[in-house]
């Protein structure tokens, strides 16, 4: 089942409108245009079962969201390992901080299932992942779920499955 983070923190209802920017991408491969294909995608999931909306900005418009890749310590007490291990992290509302470790051998287009690393990690699934966290739920119980604790490498993971369309549901 899912859960959410303690004291079940969301985005407020004066505040559906949600815009997000990138802040530091400069450190991984990816060009920004697919970045922002891939992340918006990932948005889209969310969008599709809650009244909530999510548009990309410029960095310097004062975005809900921030997203950005960031090597090892970076400054907010939660530092990345290097390849595997932590892929990423997102805070509860309403920090909106999601931060990538830029040392994953990130897959934002083609098919991550053939991906020649075996240590290659689907962008668009850790994506849909943390703007779970983003937006208020915590881990669950259910396998099948977006927001179930493990993601295999070089396996693309972006449906909500019910517990996850339930759980968001039940928070907006
Ligand atoms: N990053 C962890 C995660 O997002 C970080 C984390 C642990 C976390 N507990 C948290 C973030 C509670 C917010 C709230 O779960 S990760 C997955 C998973 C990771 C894990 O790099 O381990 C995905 C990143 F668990 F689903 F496989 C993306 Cl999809
Ligand atoms: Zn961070
Ligand atoms: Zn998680």
């Amino acid at each position: 089942l899912y859960t959410y983070f303690t004291g079940n923190p969301r985005w407020p209802s004066s505040k559906s409108q949600l815009t997000y920017a990138f802040t530091s991408t400069s450190s991984v491969s990816i060009s920004t245009s697919t970045l922002s294909t891939v992340i918006s995608r990932a948005f889209s999931r969310w969008a599709a079962t809650t009244t909530l909306t999510f548009t990309e900005v410029g960095s310097d418009s004062d975005p809900d969201i921030t997203i950005g890749f960031y090597s090892g310590d970076h400054g907010d007490g939660e530092p990345f390992d290097g390849v595997l291990g932590t892929l990423a992290h997102a805070f509860s509302p309403t920090d909106g901080r999601f931060h990538l470790d830029a040392a994953e051998q990130w897959v934002a287009e083609g098919d991550v299932t053939t991906a020649s690393s075996d240590a290659a990690i689907d962008l668009e699934s850790v994506a849909v992942h943390e703007i779970g966290h983003l937006l208020g739920l915590g881990h669950t119980s259910v396998e099948s779920a977006i927001m179930y604790p493990t993601i295999k490498t070089k396996t693309k993971k972006v449906e909500l499955a019910e517990d996850d369309v339930v759980g968001i549901q039940n928070l907006y």
